[in-house]
């Protein structure tokens, strides 16, 4: 049925590869269908007179006040960068391109009929601001299968590291394996001209797309499976091969991933696998330098890989009071955890004041696909105690639950038990926000990142009469 319903959607079907064209990069598209690129390139002089125009109205204009607070308070509030392809509003949650997550369900292609988003669709929608149709996310599908390999170094990189080098260590060391195909680096070197940077930013963009579930997959199977490998699969969509190619064929496996990998993939700028990613890209380090450095951000334990820390932290739950536990025993667990001076995983928010939309997203998947699971009934059981617990402390200023407090359960669910892996997940899925993003920022030539820091003594001098010796 799955595979019928990918053939309806086109995947597969009478696409090809054009011959190379005068700067020796391939051309992808399905008969009848413009490609990304040629799309993109057709958007981008339009976003330049925009930026310009902008710039010329209103470039002197202020965006605010800047407060001390603000200053060392890791930048919270301060508008400073320009990002494209989402908007984050603290009650109301994400955006991609001005659609929610509900927007996303109704109107981007799906795989199976009224099924989940596919990822690809999202990537167009990114990358243009529009709604691709069927066949237009289907031709990235295409592109994205086409670019794919892997080549056998990449293998023999991970190999090198030692058995237990965490799973988002070894995405990092792949992704930099990657590096040395840079279309963008070899540009660059050759004296490319800076109005054509883009060109081979999305060259990069879309080769490392396409190779990540591969490469994730890789990282699956030989850190907890036996190391052999899974071909993909060539009537399925980026995100269904992922879950393949890391040996689960269920078909609600897939949608889940298909789900997972959307829902992931953007969060504005100012997060921190966002933000380094387009900083380092910033100096025009090539997408596979900057994305690296996004994804050794995402690993802290603050952003993502709190989805790894909230199994942990349920897993240790039900060691100690059991599957089923009475509210108020988990009340009590989460009084400890604080009163232990840590956080509790999976909960609070810098920017969103509200549950994140994420978070719900995921619960009506398990409504309909695991109602009696007993991991979803403990998280929902959380969503009822943990609130409440966090937000008599007085100082979190948001105690609701965000997109990491219940991935895992899902994963868990479709037997995806290693949590140590489910940052790379999230990895995977945020390549497709930042590294769209990146090729814009190219595209309309965004300068290199340089905020100003400041001494505690310049502070002080500044705003009181106390001494500073700097
Ligand atoms: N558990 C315990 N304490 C918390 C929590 C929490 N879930 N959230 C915030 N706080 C504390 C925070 O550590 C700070 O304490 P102190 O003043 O002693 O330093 C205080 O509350 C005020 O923090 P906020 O201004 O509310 O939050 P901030 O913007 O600094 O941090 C997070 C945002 C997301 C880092 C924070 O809420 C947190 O640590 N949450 C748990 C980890 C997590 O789930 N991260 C994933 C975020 C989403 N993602 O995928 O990236
Ligand atoms: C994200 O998805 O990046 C997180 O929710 C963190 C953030 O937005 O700051």
């Amino acid at each position: 049925m799955l595979a019928q319903a990918v053939g309806r959607l086109g995947l597969g079907l009478g696409a090809h590869s054009l011959p190379a064209v005068g700067n020796s990069l391939r051309r992808f598209c399905t008969d009848g269908v413009d490609d990304l690129k040629k799309t993109l390139s057709e958007l981008i002089p339009e976003q330049q007179e925009r930026l310009k125009a902008l710039k010329k109205s209103h470039g002197s204009k202020s965006l605010g006040e800047v407060t001390v607070d603000m200053a060392i308070g890791g930048m919270r509030g301060i508008p400073g960068m320009l990002w494209e392809t989402s908007l984050l509003d603290p009650e109301e949650g994400i955006r991609f391109r001005g659609l929610s997550i509900p927007e996303l369900q109704a109107q981007l292609p799906a795989a199976i009929p009224g099924g989940q988003p596919i990822p690809e669709g999202l990537l167009w929608l990114l990358l243009t601001g529009k709604v691709p149709t069927k066949e237009q996310a289907a031709s990235v599908t295409e592109e994205l299968r086409e670019r794919s390999h892997l080549g056998p170094h990449v293998l023999k990189v991970l190999n090198a590291l030692p058995d237990d080098a965490h799973p988002m260590t070894q995405l990092s060391v792949g992704v930099m394996a990657l590096q040395s195909g840079s279309h963008f680096a070899a540009a660059y070197t050759r004296g490319t001209h800076k109005s054509k940077y883009w060109e081979t930013v999305y060259e990069d963009s879309m080769d490392l797309i396409a190779k990540l579930p591969q490469l994730a997959a890789i990282i699956y199977r030989r850190t907890y499976k036996d190391g052999s490998q899974i071909q993909p699969h060539h009537t399925l969509d980026w995100a269904a091969n992922l879950a393949y190619m890391m040996g689960y064929e269920d078909v609600g496996c897939h949608e889940m991933m298909r789900m997972y990998q959307t829902i992931h993939s953007d969060h504005e700028g100012g997060n921190v696998s966002a933000h380094t990613t387009h900083l380092v890209g910033s100096a025009l380090s090539d997408p596979y330098l900057s994305f690296a450095a996004g994804m050794n951000g995402l690993a802290g334990p603050l952003h993502g890989l709190a989805n790894q820390e909230v199994l942990r932290w349920l897993k240790n739950l039900t060691a100690k009071l059991g599957p089923h536990p009475e509210k108020e025993a988990v009340r009590k667990y989460v009084e400890e955890t604080l009163a232990s001076g840590k956080v509790v995983p999976g909960y609070g928010h810098a920017v969103l004041r509200k549950t994140d939309p994420r978070y719900t997203c995921q619960r009506e998947f398990a409504q309909r696909y695991m109602p009696e699971y007993p991991m979803f009934k403990l998280v929902s059981d959380l969503y009822e105690v943990v609130p409440e617990v966090l937000g008599k402390t007085g100082k979190i200023k948001n105690p609701w639950p965000n997109v990491d407090a219940h991935s895992g359960v899902l994963l868990q669910y479709y037997g995806i038990t290693e949590e140590n892996f489910y940052t790379v997940l999230f990895g995977v899925s945020r390549a497709l926000g930042v590294l769209a993003q990146g090729i814009w920022s190219r595209a309309l030539g965004l300068p290199i990142e340089r905020p100003k820091s400041m001494t505690m003594g310049v502070l002080e001098k500044r705003f009181s009469a106390a001494p500073s010796s700097q």
